[in-house]
């Protein structure tokens, strides 16, 4: 009687296993694209620096409670700050004369899941460079170690505005005379948060221009021809900046007087 609880025991955990395994394959449909990150949470909830006036002032003023961030409706919102990551970019020797390419990228993720990037990159070749999210983080190898486009869907490679593109495809950016781009943009596909961050991952400035996937070749549908990658970063955690203040300076004390 007793062999036969162990075993009931036994076999019910064992279910209990397999369901997990199960589970983990559902959520996660295409194993071996990318590194086994299960789950991301977004930390800054999770650090008490985040929670204290003093160390993050601009959170936790009433001013602050009542400002939403871009794409919010006015009204009560908690103070939580928006996901907020960082690329410092940096030329890994890759291609020859770009030691001088540099700057950071920042990301921003606001309550609609658009992804707000903002950032300025000098020493550029004046014109295009194609701008991608990249698989990894790994820089052993320069830049090229960082691996192809981030391509969870595994679609082909496209333009930031197509139906079907990479979830890395961010495009081009376009470099002055001076050498300089700056970046000021949103994306829909790319998040901070979930299974599809793309924090823990690298992020690629190139030497050409991307072609959206239009270049005619089967290179194109991978790489849209992009050519070298002249520099290139790993997105990490930021603190985040201060939220936009709302249109109207309006209070609820005010409006509770109307
Ligand atoms: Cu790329
Ligand atoms: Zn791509």
């Amino acid at each position: 009687m007793k062999a036969v609880r162990v075993v009931l025991i036994l076999g019910i955990a064992g279910l209990g296993f397999a369901a997990e395994n199960v589970k983990k394959r559902a959520a996660y449909p295409f194993p071996g694209v990318y590194p086994p990150v299960y789950t991301v949470s977004f930390p800054h909830y999770l650090s008490p620096s985040y929670y204290d006036a003093e160390e993050s002032p601009s959170y936790y003023t009433p001013e602050a409670r009542y400002a939403p961030y871009p794409g919010q409706r006015s009204g009560y919102y908690p103070p939580v700050p928006p996901p907020t990551a960082v690329a410092e970019i940096r030329s890994m020797g890759d291609v020859e004369g770009s030691d001088n390419v540099q700057g950071y990228i920042m990301f921003t993720q606001t309550v609609n899941g658009i992804v707000l990037i903002s950032g300025n990159i000098t020493g550029l070749t004046e014109g295009h460079h194609g701008f991608h999210v990249h698989e990894l983080a790994d820089t052993r190898e320069g830049c090229k170690s960082m691996g192809p486009h981030f391509n969870p869907g595994l679609t082909n490679h496209g333009g930031p505005a197509d139906p079907y593109r990479h979830v890395g495809d961010l495009g081009n950016i376009v470099a002055g005379s001076d050498g300089t781009a700056h970046i000021q943009e949103s994306d829909h596909l790319i998040t901070l948060t979930g299974p599809n961050t793309i924090v823990g991952r690298g992020i690629v400035v190139h030497a050409s221009k991307d072609d959206f996937g239009r270049g005619g070749d089967k290179e194109s549908l991978k790489t849209g021809n992009a050519g070298g990658r002249v520099a290139c970063g790993v997105i990490g955690w930021a603190r985040p900046m201060p939220p936009i203040p709302p249109p109207s300076p309006e209070k609820p004390e005010a409006s509770s007087n109307n």
